[in-house]
């Protein structure tokens, strides 16, 4: 691969800092921002002091910042976008931080990159976008100007995907649900894989809100940083960066009551879970349609539900062994 720099912003955040990782074993150098919001120190631990890696501890809302960090390490030929407010349920409280984040601050950074000449922006799109749907598989133009999007999440970064989609420059990738290792699993807005994994490893009851029949698309990390290479042009035959609006997910959905039962089996507990109460602003259904991706890159999710709830277990427990 030709020298190659990247910003990623969200460095430090789960998918982030899987990328980061990636992208510096491909031989590219990363010039990461993170403001360790939801991101931690610990998850850039592997790669910190990496000679590819220098890191900026700033909050993306600062564009004008963005933009000296751009001309100081010029030239800068992609941009990966990860950096945002990340849980649903924390943007049903905060839907003007989350707006300002995800939106404005996200439409500034963009046209930065743009104005500085960079070949590549890949934005952290999500299946939020598509609002409430049915249990049949979304395609990427399911989510238009009028669709109704269950949280303010989803409306900012709708409103993202769209003007990256219709500026000609860039690629938006619709996140379904990502898990894995590094996903923090300590807060009530955590994902709900860190969530389970975590309760079946203590031997405490899994919590399910709602009757457990709501469904997700889940899909491994590491098969996201592959699609976000793959965007980029890093990775594949395919080595223009693409532009418009693609979904990740594996295209294939599980109940949150059949994933509590594997997270179970997978992690050795045997106590019943627990129902709660449904968790606004969730919506019912979530199955990605990949073909865009896969027409375009020739995307092909590797990790199965099974094989990575080992892994992310398995991770779950070294960390208690390391923090215990
Ligand atoms: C996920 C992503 C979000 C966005 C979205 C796209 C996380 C944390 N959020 O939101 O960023 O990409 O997908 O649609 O990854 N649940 C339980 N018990 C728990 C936690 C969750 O039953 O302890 C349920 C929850 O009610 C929901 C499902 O599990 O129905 C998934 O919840 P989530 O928070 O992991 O993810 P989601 O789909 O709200």
């Amino acid at each position: 691969m030709p020298p190659i720099r990247c910003l990623v912003t969200g460095c430090a955040g789960f998918v982030g800092s899987h990328l980061c990782e990636k992208l510096l074993a491909m031989g590219a150098s990363v010039v990461g921002v993170d403001n360790f919001f939801s991101g931690h120190r610990r998850n850039m631990a592997l790669f910190a002091d990496h000679p590819g890696f220098l890191f900026y501890e700033t909050c993306i809302t600062a564009t004008g910042e963005l933009a000296d960090i751009l001309a100081l390490h010029a030239p800068v030929q992609i941009c990966f976008h990860l950096a945002a407010v990340v849980s649903v349920a924390w943007s049903m409280e905060h839907p003007d931080w989350t707006m300002q984040v995800n939106y404005q601050a996200s439409e500034r950074l963009h046209a930065v990159c743009r104005e500085k000449g960079l070949g590549a922006f890949v934005f952290a799109g999500s299946a939020a976008e598509y609002g409430e749907t049915g249990l049949a598989a979304i395609k990427e133009e399911a989510a238009g100007p009028d669709t109704v999007q269950a949280s303010p999440y989803g409306r900012a970064k709708y409103l993202t995907s769209h003007l990256v989609e219709h500026s000609g420059f860039g690629a938006s990738l619709r996140c379904f649900n990502i898990y894995g290792p590094r996903q923090d699993p300590g807060s009530p807005y955590s994902g709900v894989i860190s969530r389970f994994c975590r309760q079946a490893l203590a031997d405490e009851p899994i919590m399910i809100f709602g009757d457990g029949g709501q469904t997700r698309d889940f899909i491994y990390v590491a098969d996201v940083v592959d699609a976000y290479l793959l965007a980029a042009g890093l990775a594949g035959l395919h080595t223009t960066p693409l532009r418009g609006v693609f979904n990740v997910g594996r295209g294939s959905a599980i109940s949150i009551l059949e994933l509590a039962g594997i997270v179970a089996g997978v992690a050795g507990s045997h106590i019943a879970p627990r129902f709660l109460p449904p968790r606004p602003g969730d919506i019912r259904h979530s199955l990605a349609d990949v073909s865009r991706l896969a027409g375009a890159t020739g995307f092909a999710p590797q990790v199965g539900i099974e094989q990575g709830l080992a892994a992310t277990v398995e991770w779950m427990r070294s960390e208690a062994t390391v923090q215990g």
